[in-house]
């Protein structure tokens, strides 16, 4: 369980490459998933992937990484409203990394607030998916060469 890392997906990201493009590009989910798998492989790393369009079950999945090495989170529209997702994370220990594939400081000023930020170790957006590959290098022990 110390080599895991758990990327945890929210609301609607199993829509990903489906629609609007130009703000969340055209990778899809399963696209995201690859990336994360090659991230961790290189890293010596299990990977733990989920996604859930249901708060209740993010909250679990949370609880459920108890004990890993880390979690990247894209807790989608969640990230603008769930206290519940804020608390778990506290209550779990967590390290975690927040990820959004847009920048959601160029958007709308209700994405500009994150029940999640305070209780991250640090957060990455506006890189697409390639934000999750840097959280993950981020979150991986560093090694000697
Ligand atoms: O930029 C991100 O990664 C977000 O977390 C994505 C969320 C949004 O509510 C956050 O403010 C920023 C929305 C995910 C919706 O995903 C879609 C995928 C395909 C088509 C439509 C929505």
């Amino acid at each position: 369980m110390p080599d895991t890392i758990h990327v945890i997906n929210g609301p609607n990201l199993n829509l990903l490459g489906t629609r609007e493009p130009e703000v969340y590009g055209r990778a899809t989910l399963a696209d995201v998933e690859e990336a994360c798998r090659e991230a961790c492989e290189r890293h010596g790393l299990e990977l733990v992937f989920r996604q859930s369009n249901h708060e209740g079950e993010l909250v679990t999945f949370l609880q459920e990484a108890r004990g890993s090495l880390g979690v990247v989170l894209n807790a989608a529209a969640y990230t603008h409203t769930s206290i519940a997702l804020a608390d778990a994370i506290k209550a779990a220990g967590l390290n975690v990394v927040e990820v959004h594939l847009s920048n959601v400081f160029a958007r709308e000023a209700f994405r500009h607030h994150s029940y999640i930020s305070p209780v991250a170790r640090g957060v990455i957006c506006g890189l697409g998916i390639d934000g999750y590959r840097l959280a993950i290098g981020a979150l991986a022990p560093r090694r000697a060469m």
